[in-house]
């Protein structure tokens, strides 16, 4: 049987499918000569020694939309396929950005614990929240999730901006400006990929653009948002909320982030319910079932279509 390297961790599910048609190696005792296949997640990725060391890998499988982890390009000039998880977890990722949105505006953690304190029998009624009805909300990057996002926003009559690389032929307004985007909204939602032509391109000036009455929702990867700025736009006031997904070192969250009331916070959860995590799963092994049957794959990251 083929030897294929798991990164990371994988579910029952998929472990089961790959056992059957693989010989898995999990630790650093493997013949790197023989490994075809490598089955990993978008936090982990293949650092680029390893890719050189694997010199018959044929296919790299991410567990996960995002492959900022892999320098797929790099992968690509070898010969290497790289797949990822598109679409299946568009809906989820959207719900997760509106539940964050959502909690912002409402404070539901803020009054979730004024319920568990007993301060509604002593004190009466809870202050008074926004509406999250009828905002402008700008969306960084309208690629699969954003659309999805901006699908999941019409019941609360969002008016929707968006920048991105490139215009699209849709009803929002364009924006070739993050930061005058950000000064034209009252949400901006980060869904765009990480990796260089991203780094915090959610910095200071676009924090303050969005303002003291605005909210960042960040759901895309940690280093698309200048995570010190933040802070300190979030502790002075010139920044209203956040809600983040993600997080420049994650696991590792500041603590001056997990200190602010202003802020809710998830562990990387985006994609993380039991359905869609076993559709993103039934992908990442589509993938290496189907190369190991007819040499091609379903969903190769754009870098490696053309292999
Ligand atoms: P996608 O369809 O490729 O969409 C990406 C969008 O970002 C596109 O609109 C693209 O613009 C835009 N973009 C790319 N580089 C940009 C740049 N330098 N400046 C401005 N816009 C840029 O990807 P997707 O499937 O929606 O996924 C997006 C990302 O979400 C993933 O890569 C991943 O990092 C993140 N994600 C997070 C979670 C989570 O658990 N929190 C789960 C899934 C995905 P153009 O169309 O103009 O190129
Ligand atoms: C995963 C994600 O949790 O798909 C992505 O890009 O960020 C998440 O769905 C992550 O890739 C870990 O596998």
């Amino acid at each position: 049987m083929p030897d294929l390297l798991q990164i990371g961790g994988i579910t029952d599910a998929m472990r089961e499918r790959l056992e059957a048609e693989f010989t898995i190696h999990q630790t650093k005792r493997y013949d790197a000569d023989k490994i075809t296949h490598v089955v990993t997640n978008g936090h982990d990725g293949v650092n680029p020694n390893l890719m050189a060391s694997l010199t018959n890998l044929q296919v790299i499988s991410g567990y996960g939309v995002g492959y900022d982890a892999v320098d797929a390009d790099e992968a690509a000039r070898r010969g290497i396929i790289v797949t990822h998880t598109p679409n299946v977890l568009n809906e989820e990722v959207a719900t997760t950005a509106l539940l964050l949105m959502l909690s912002c505006y409402r404070e539901v953690l803020r009054d979730d614990a004024y319920v568990r304190s007993g301060a509604w029998e002593a004190k009466g009624g809870a202050p008074l929240t926004r509406s999250a009805d009828n905002q402008t909300v700008g969306i960084l990057g309208l690629g699969r999730i954003g659309q999805a996002i901006a699908d999941k926003l019409a019941p609360w009559n969002a008016k929707i901006l968006y920048h991105s690389r490139t215009e699209k032929d849709v009803p929002y307004t364009y924006y070739d400006n993050l930061t005058a985007m950000a000064f034209d909204c009252d949400v901006l939602i980060c869904i765009t990929p990480g990796g260089p032509s991203t780094n915090k391109i959610v910095n200071r000036d676009v924090l303050e653009a969005l303002g003291p009455q605005g909210t960042l929702i960040n759901v895309s990867r940690g280093s698309v948002v200048d995570e010190a700025a933040l802070i300190e736009a979030l502790q002075s006031g010139a920044l209203g909320w956040a809600g983040l997904d993600v997080f420049e070192g994650e696991p590792h969250v500041p603590q001056a982030l997990r200190d602010l009331p202003n802020t809710v916070l998830l562990p990387h959860v985006g994609s993380a319910t039991i359905e869609t995590r076993a559709a993103m799963g039934d992908l990442t092994v589509d993938n290496l079932l189907q190369h190991l049957k007819d040499g091609t794959v379903i969903s190769a990251v754009p870098e490696c279509a053309h292999l």
